[in-house]
């Protein structure tokens, strides 16, 4: 019955190599724009990207019907398709999950870190996939009245599908209804995870630790003295934000004004050879923070001594700080996102 319905609306039987196009491009755009949503620190940019990425990825799920069809009609299906197939289920699937479901961890993996795990996973196999079924490509007789309907069709669907899904969140009062911009879901400042963003460790911390800040060496109980309360959102891609105190100082104490301002970047480094790069003139929003809620740092949260970046999402606040360096490398000249 359903299917007879569909097939009215948009024509089941006329799936196929439009579909796939279709399919690809909605699913390159879910991917550009799910890495935006990581990459914006501020609520309008980031409140864009989540839902335009959530469009794109409810575009994807509306398209299911026809490439369902395409799959059925396939002569035999080979097992890099099929564990495609698994990957973007997964993916789809650890989507909602994440919107819906708040943040929860299951065996250490959060709903996200599922998500854009299975959605890298996914990515070689698909382009495998299109090597094997290269012959694809639109044609000029493609830009007709009847795609640019079919098109809009999509869009009007997966708008809503948005809307109807960010409704009913709010009427059964689902996690959905309280994500802030990015997404992201309230924790209160005791229950955060110690998080590493992929592959490092807690470093072993010598007893008399210091920071080189341009250079110079720091003690911990320097910063401690220079530092005041900063109220700040910590907000981790992997699904959870929250606000906290820090006791901190900022780098434009630390740092000399007329170093600052003749420098193009700041480069903030761990103990661990994590790193991250800012543009010099953030040396007033950027904090060297020893104490987490009036209390010291704890091993796993970067002590003795960790970046607080409050525009930032979490894999900017570098923690176990060995350096402050100033530089003149643009700030733009490192991987948007950290590689360990
Ligand atoms: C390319 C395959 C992808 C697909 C098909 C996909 C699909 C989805 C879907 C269906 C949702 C739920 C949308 C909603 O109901 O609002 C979602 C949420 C989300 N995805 Fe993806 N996604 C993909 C890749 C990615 C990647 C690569 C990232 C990040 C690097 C990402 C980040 C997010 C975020 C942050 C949310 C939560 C947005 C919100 O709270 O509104 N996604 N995705
Ligand atoms: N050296 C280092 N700093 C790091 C990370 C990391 O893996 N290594 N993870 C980042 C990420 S992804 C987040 S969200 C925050 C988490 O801080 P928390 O452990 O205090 O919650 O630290 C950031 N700083
Ligand atoms: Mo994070």
């Amino acid at each position: 019955m359903f299917g007879r319905w569909l097939s009215r609306i948009g024509g089941l039987r006329g799936a196929g190599r439009r579909t796939n196009v279709a399919l690809l491009l909605v699913l390159g755009c879910a991917a550009l724009t799910g890495g935006l949503a990581f990459a914006a620190g501020t609520p309008i940019p980031a409140k864009l990207a989540t839902v335009i990425h959530g469009l794109f990825g409810l575009a994807v799920v509306l398209l299911m019907p026809w490439k369902s069809v395409i799959v059925r009609r396939a002569p035999a299906l080979r097992a890099a398709s099929v564990a495609l197939v698994g990957l973007m289920a997964l993916c789809v699937i650890s989507g909602f999950l994440e919107v819906f479901g708040g943040y929860g961890a299951i065996r250490r993996l959060s709903p996200m870190q599922v998500h854009v795990g299975s959605a890298a996973l996914a990515a070689p196999l698909l382009a495998w996939h299109l090597l094997r079924h290269r012959r694809q490509r639109l044609h000029r007789r493609d830009l007709s009245r009847r795609t640019l309907l079919r098109t809009g069709a999509l869009a009007v669907g997966a708008a809503a599908s948005y809307g109807a899904l960010e409704g009913i969140g709010r009427l059964v009062g689902s996690a959905s209804a309280s994500r802030i911009a990015t997404g992201s879901h309230h924790l209160s400042p005791e229950a955060v995870p110690a998080t590493m963003w992929l592959f490092d460790r807690v470093p072993m911390v010598a007893t008399d630790y210091r920071v080189y800040v341009a250079g110079k060496e720091v003690t911990v109980s320097d910063l401690t003295s220079r530092s005041v309360t900063v109220a700040a959102r910590l907000d981790c891609t992997s699904g959870w934000y929250t606000d906290a105190a820090w006791t901190a100082v900022s780098l434009a104490d630390l740092l000399p004004a007329e170093h600052v301002a003749a420098a193009a970047s700041i480069e903030v480094v761990s103990m661990t050879g994590y790193r991250r790069r800012f543009p010099a003139d953030e040396a007033g929003s950027l904090w060297l923070a020893t104490a987490y809620q009036g209390v010291p740092l704890r091993p796993g949260y970067g002590a003795p001594v960790r970046l607080v970046a409050p525009h930032r999402r979490g894999f900017w606040w570098v923690k176990w700080v060995a350096s402050v360096q100033l530089s003149d490398l643009p700030a733009w000249g490192q991987s948007p996102f950290p590689l360990q």
